[in-house]
C-alpha cells in the first residue's frame, strides 16, 4: 500500500463507529430450538460488560443498541440502571428498539392490527420507547415490525398501510429535536404472504409520510436473493433518506451470520457507494452503522469481534478506492478500467495498516488474539454457566 493509502485508511477508521446489539450477546435460537452457550450474557449488566470488552479491543464500538422488552425490564424506570451501567462500563446506550412482536396481543400485528386497542397498545409502547430514548439522550429509535399476513385475502393491504401511516406519524410527532426514527423493512418472516413494510420503497414512503426525522434502515439480511443492495443504498443516499444499517451476512434469507462471512464483496460495495457519495458531495453521510446478528454456533464475543474486524477491513478497502480515477473511467465508459479500479481496492491487504492504526491508538493489533489470551471467556464461563442452563426459553 502507498503512504497515501495508509493515511486514507487511518483517517477513515478514525471516524468509523459501529454499534453492537445487546441481543447479540444473549442466547438466541432458531425456529427449531436453542443451543445455549455457557458464556452467553444472562443479564443487562453482562451485555454491557461484553460490549465494553469489545469496545476496548477494537476502539470503534462505543454504543450498545437496546431492545426495550429484553433490556428494560422495568420499562422507562430502568433508564437509571442503564445510566449506571453505561458509566460503569464506558459504553453508551445507542439506538432504542421497541418490541411490538412478542406479546400475545400482537398475533395479528401491531400498528397494522385491525383491533384498535392493539394498535394503541403498540403505539403506547413506541411512545414509551421514545421517552426512554429522550431520557438516555439516545438519538435513534429503530423500528422493525413483524406485521403482515400469512394468507391471501385475509387482510386489507391498503387499510393496514393506512394504519401504519397513522401510527408512525403519531410516533414521529413525539420525537425531540435531533432525534430520528429509523424504519426497517423486511420482505418475509414471520409473515409469509406479505409483510406490511416489505421493501425499501415502502419504508421510504412510510418515512416520508411520517415526517423529516424519519429515515430508512437497511438490514443487509432483509432482501430477496438477487436484489442489488448497494443500488438501494445509493438511491437512499441521493434522497437523503438513508438513516442506518443493521449489518449481518446471509446465504439464503435473514440468516444473521457474521458480517462478510459469505460475501465480503457485497459489504465492500455498500461501503463504496457511501464513500463515493461522500467524496462527490464533500459531505459526511449521517448513517448509524449497527450490527444485528444472532450467533447460535460461534461464541458470542468471538463472532462479534469477527464482525467488527470485517467491518473495519471492508470499510478501509472502500476508503482507498481511487474516486477520481473511477469517475474518469465512468465518464469514458472504460468498463474494464473502472471495474479494475474497484477490484484493486478490494484486493488490497489492509490488515497491516489497520494493525498499525490500532497500535497508534493503544489498541491491540489483533483483537481476537487479545481476547483469547485475556482470560475473560474462562471467567465468564464459570460465572454464567449455571444461569444459562436455567434460561433456556426466551429469544434474548
Ligand atoms: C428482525 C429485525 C430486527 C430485530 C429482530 C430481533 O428480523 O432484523 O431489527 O430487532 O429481528
Ligand atoms: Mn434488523
Ligand atoms: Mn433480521
Amino acid at each position: 500500500m502507498t503512504t497515501r493509502q495508509v493515511e486514507t485508511v487511518w483517517k477513515a477508521l478514525d471516524s468509523f463507529r459501529v454499534e453492537l446489539p445487546s441481543w447479540g450477546f444473549a442466547n438466541t435460537g432458531t425456529r427449531f430450538g436453542k443451543f445455549t452457550q455457557p458464556a452467553a450474557a444472562t443479564t443487562l449488566e453482562e451485555k454491557f460488560s461484553d460490549a465494553s470488552l469489545i469496545h476496548r479491543l477494537t476502539g470503534v464500538c462505543p454504543t450498545l443498541a437496546l431492545h426495550v422488552r429484553w433490556d428494560f425490564v422495568g420499562g422507562a424506570a430502568s433508564a437509571g440502571e442503564i445510566e449506571r451501567l453505561a458509566a460503569k462500563y464506558g459504553v453508551q446506550p445507542g439506538s432504542i428498539n421497541p418490541n411490538v412482536f412478542e406479546e400475545q396481543i400482537y398475533k395479528f400485528g401491531s400498528l397494522g392490527n385491525p383491533d384498535p386497542a392493539t394498535r394503541k397498545a403498540a403505539l403506547d409502547h413506541i411512545l414509551e420507547s421514545i421517552e426512554i430514548a429522550k431520557r438516555l439522550g439516545c438519538r435513534d429509535l429503530s423500528l422493525w415490525f413483524a406485521d403482515g399476513a400469512n394468507y391471501p385475502g385475509t387482510q386489507s393491504i391498503r387499510q393496514r398501510k393506512k394504519w401504519f401511516e397513522e401510527g408512525l406519524s403519531d410516533a414521529h410527532a413525539h420525537l425531540a429535536e435531533g432525534q430520528r426514527m429509523l424504519v426497517e423493512y423486511k420482505p418475509f418472516e414471520p409473515a409469509f404472504y406479505f409483510t406490511d413494510i416489505a421493501d425499501w420503497g415502502m419504508a421510504l414512503l412510510m418515512a416520508q409520510k411520517a415526517g423529516p426525522k424519519a429515515k430508512v434502515l437497511v438490514d443487509t439480511g432483509h432482501h430477496y436473493q438477487a436484489q442489488n443492495i448497494e443500488q438501494i443504498v445509493a438511491w437512499l443516499l441521493s434522497a437523503n433518506m438513508l438513516g442506518g444499517f443493521h449489518f449481518n451476512d446471509r446465504r439464503y434469507a435473514d440468516d444473521d451470520l457474521t458480517l462478510g462471512s459469505i460475501d465480503p464483496y457485497q459489504v465492500f460495495r455498500i461501503f463504496h457507494e457511501i464513500r463515493f457519495f461522500e467524496w462527490e458531495t464533500g459531505q459526511r453521510a449521517d448513517i448509524a452503522y449497527m450490527i444485528d446478528q444472532s450467533h447460535n454456533l460461534k461464541g458470542k464475543i468471538e463472532a462479534m469481534i469477527q464482525t467488527v474486524t470485517a467491518a473495519l477491513e471492508l470499510y478501509a478497502k472502500a476508503a482507498i478506492v481511487d474516486h477520481e480515477q473511477l469517475s474518469i473511467c465512468q465518464a469514458k465508459c472504460a468498463l474494464v478500467e473502472a471495474e479494475t479500479c474497484l477490484k484493486d481496492a478490494f484486493s488490497e491487504d489492509v490488515r497491516p495498516a489497520i494493525a498499525e492504526w490500532a497500535k497508534s491508538k493503544g489498541l491491540p493489533e489483533n483483537p481476537m488474539a487479545a481476547f483469547r489470551s485475556s482470560g475473560y471467556l474462562e471467567r465468564i464461563t464459570v460465572e454464567r454457566a449455571a444461569k444459562n442452563v436455567a434460561s433456556e426459553s426466551s429469544y434474548a
